[in-house]
């Protein structure tokens, strides 16, 4: 797994220098002369290396008075991604939303503790299939021009709002695009999310309620979305993002993964930590999540498929069924990444 991940970034560094240096071989399968038009008329900044890990993974305050949470000005982009919208709204990234891979590294092991193999893949995952690789920006909603111009095509350079790369169905909070807006939190999906933390964990968010509420989410899109696509990496992906909130939401003072529906609320929709809230007690990474993401399956075991029609959920049969992040890389890099960069030279 972990030589799995180091190829991945191997890849999203070299996929990175290709914009910088026309020596290298084609983006997108354009010549070098190509390249080189494009590169001529675009400011393409020096590649930064990831930062690397914290040296301090206590639980400290990170709602501080350096962080302050404020609302959204004109502009302000925010998306899918609620983690990413707190880190917008308390200043660990900027306000406006549009990031660098770099600031990503940063903010989320600074702001939640997330470890550092796991902030490598979700940063160069987004940055790779959401971003624009000539500017080293991207966009943590929808797209727009202050990511500068675009790459050519089929690069999208689409912010996280995209659907059907990293952004996909089944979320807890945001509805399957098919019903229209794929990214904004919805307060009838939470008042859901509400009934199963009451039923399932006395009125918390924690392991039992989530494990149901995932599995309502999968029957309802699969009686209702005619489109609902379930498979690598948003089969893996949709699990992992229930165990971030389990882990990363929850006040590292007190870590019992039982998250309260007032904090889970602020958190989802107002993009705000709560007040004197502490960071998880030393970094999660994928070791972590990867365990979760094992557990909640198991609680409701399905395939990776998609719907063709409402009712006939069609199994995805070249799915290797390997360990979660082994799947996740192999998927994500021999199919959304290629399809993006169709002659990349990777080795
Ligand atoms: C570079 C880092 C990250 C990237 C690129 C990223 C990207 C995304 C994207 C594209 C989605 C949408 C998936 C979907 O629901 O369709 C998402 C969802 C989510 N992310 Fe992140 N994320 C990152 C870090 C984090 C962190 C640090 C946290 C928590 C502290 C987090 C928590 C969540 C949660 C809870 C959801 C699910 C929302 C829902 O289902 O309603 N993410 N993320
Ligand atoms: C951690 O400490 C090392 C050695 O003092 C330093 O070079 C590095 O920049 C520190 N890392 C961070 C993220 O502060
Ligand atoms: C919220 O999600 C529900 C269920 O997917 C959907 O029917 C509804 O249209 C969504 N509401 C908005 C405002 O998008
Ligand atoms: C979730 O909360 C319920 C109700 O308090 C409890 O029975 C269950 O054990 C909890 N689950 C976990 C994994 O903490
Ligand atoms: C964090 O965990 C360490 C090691 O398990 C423990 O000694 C410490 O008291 C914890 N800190 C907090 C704030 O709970
Ligand atoms: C693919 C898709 O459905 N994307 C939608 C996500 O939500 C925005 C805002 O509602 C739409 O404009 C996109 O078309």
């Amino acid at each position: 797994m972990y030589h799995h991940l180091l190829l991945f970034c191997t890849l999203a560094v070299r996929v990175l220098h290709i914009a910088s240096f026309p020596a290298y071989e084609s983006l997108a399968g354009l010549s070098e002369r190509e390249i080189n038009n494009i590169l001529s008329t675009t400011h393409v900044p020096p590649i930064e290396p990831p930062p690397g890990p914290l040296n301090d993974t206590s639980a400290k305050l990170v709602n501080d008075k350096d962080h302050p949470w404020k609302p959204l000005r004109a502009g302000d982009i925010r998306g899918p991604c609620p983690g990413l919208n707190v880190l917008a709204s308390h200043g660990y990234l900027p306000r406006n939303g549009i990031v660098t891979p770099a600031q990503l590294m940063t903010a989320v092991q600074e702001g939640f503790n997330m470890g550092h193999d796991l902030a490598l893949f979700v940063t160069y995952a987004g940055m790779l299939v959401d971003g624009n690789l000539l500017t080293n920006l991207l966009s943590i909603g929808h797209k727009t021009p202050l990511t500068g111009r675009d790459p050519p095509k089929p690069a999208i350079a689409g912010g996280l709002n995209t659907h059907a790369v990293l952004e996909g169905d089944v979320s807890m909070t945001r509805a399957d695009a098919y019903f229209g807006d794929n990214h904004s939190f919805n307060e009838t999906l939470f008042q859901e999310l509400t009934d199963y933390a009451n039923r399932y964990g006395r009125g918390y968010y924690n392991f039992t309620s989530v494990a149901e509420f995932r599995w309502h989410r999968i029957q309802n899109s699969l009686a209702n979305n005619p489109e609902f696509s379930f498979i690598t990496p948003r089969y893996y992906t949709a699990y992992a993002d229930n165990v971030f909130p389990l882990v990363f939401f929850v006040d590292g003072r007190i870590g019992n993964e039982q998250l309260s529906i007032d904090h889970a609320r602020g958190f989802f929709q107002d993009a705000r930590m709560p007040d004197g809230f502490h960071r998880a007690n030393g970094s999660r990474g994928i070791d972590v999540i990867g365990d979760g993401i094992t557990r909640l399956m198991a609680a409701h075991p399905i395939k990776p498929g998609q719907n063709k029609g409402v009712g006939n959920y069609v199994l995805d049969t070249t799915d290797d069924g390997l360990t979660p992040f082994c799947s996740l890389y192999t998927r994500f890099v021999n199919e959304k990444v290629k399809v993006l960069y169709p002659n990349p030279r990777v080795c």
